[in-house]
């Protein structure tokens, strides 16, 4: 049995998805009445704390996610195998919206802004792509894609991970000993880590005045598309009203709903998205889950698990 956990998600859109894709199979959601001895699999988005209660006989925890660092923090996340969301939709979705906010940024599109509404008539001229250096802070299932996707537009693509990377059209770097000369000669720093320990607050002050200053005439941008806890949000709103960063797009916060209060949300340089990069979508959703259920009832075994030690 699959039991849904999915919160502030279109949860009746997954099950009729998932009922499609698993013909039989029984999926049972929170209000039904079940035994609970009886689910194998929970597929879980934001879960409350009584989640996991009474799931004895777990066989996988499955994360509507690709990101699963709230999820391992649950305080009574049981023992079984976590499998997080990857997925080709999934990937291009976060693929687009990367390619989208670079454009704008390569062509100063938060001055352009400013000058409508002042009805400013006043050209910038832009670098090409090809002189422009994008970095990709991780290099795993979105990052990869994204470093591809930016190399097609033309632009110099750098990226950064974990362990050592070779990818064509790619300057690669890793670990943290190199991640200085990373930083040096990018001029747009996109952020596609997972959120861990060694990774949390990585956004801040002392990482932005490493990026390079004379390329963009803007400054340095910023994207984050991964998760609010990696930035230091009181340190970006300083940088870029100093101009120690030239504009920054951003789709995660340290608190979601961003606050009202937020000094970001006035800045005419940084670009506020929801938390909207890259939704899981039901119908690539129940086909990927329905696929893994159907395998491991098969005794195959189970793809994209999580490393709980590494923390993604
Ligand atoms: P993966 O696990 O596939 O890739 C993570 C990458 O980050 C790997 O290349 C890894 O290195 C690298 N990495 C991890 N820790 C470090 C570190 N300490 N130093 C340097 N590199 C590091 O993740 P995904 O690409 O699937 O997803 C990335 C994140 O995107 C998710 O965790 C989630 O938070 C976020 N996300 C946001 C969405 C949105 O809508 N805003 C939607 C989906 C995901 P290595 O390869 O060496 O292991
Ligand atoms: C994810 C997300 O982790 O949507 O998939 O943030």
């Amino acid at each position: 049995m699959l039991l849904l956990h999915l919160n502030q998600t279109d949860e009746t859109a997954w099950a009729q998805r998932l009922r499609r894709h698993l013909h039989e199979y029984p999926i049972v959601r929170r209000g039904d009445s079940f035994n609970r001895d009886d689910v194998r699999y929970v597929l879980v988005w934001k879960p409350l704390s009584d989640a996991f209660d009474g799931l004895d006989n777990l066989k996988a925890v499955l994360s509507y996610g690709a990101g699963v660092d709230a999820l391992l923090t649950h305080p009574h996340l049981p023992d079984a195998p976590i499998v997080r969301f990857v997925d080709p939709d999934l990937t291009a979705r976060m693929g687009d919206y990367v390619v989208a906010n670079v454009m704008m940024h390569l062509r100063n599109q938060s001055a352009y802004i400013v000058q409508q509404r002042a009805r400013s008539w006043r050209d910038h001229f832009p670098p090409r792509a090809a002189d422009v250096s994008v970095a990709i802070m991780g290099l795993g299932e979105l990052g990869r894609h994204a470093a591809e996707r930016l190399g097609a537009q033309g632009f110099q693509v750098r990226g950064w991970s974990r362990s050592p990377k070779n990818i064509e059209g790619v300057v690669t770097f890793a670990g943290d000993g190199e991640l200085d000369a990373f930083l040096a000669d990018t001029d747009i720093l996109v952020n596609l880590l997972p959120l861990t320990a060694d990774t949390r607050g990585i956004l801040r002050r002392a990482l932005f005045v490493k990026l390079r200053r004379d390329r963009l005439p803007q400054g340095p941008v910023v994207i984050n598309a991964a998760r609010g806890g990696h930035q230091v949000e009181a340190d970006l709103a300083a940088a870029l009203s100093d101009g120690t960063l030239g504009a920054a797009s951003l789709d995660v916060f340290e608190t979601e709903p961003l606050p009202g209060s937020s000094p970001l949300w006035a800045l005419e340089n940084c670009f506020i998205t929801p938390h909207i990069a890259a939704v899981s979508h039901p119908e690539s959703g129940a086909r990927y889950f329905a696929n893994l259920i159907r395998g491991h009832e098969a005794d195959e075994p189970l793809r994209n698990v999580v490393d709980r030690a590494r923390g993604y």
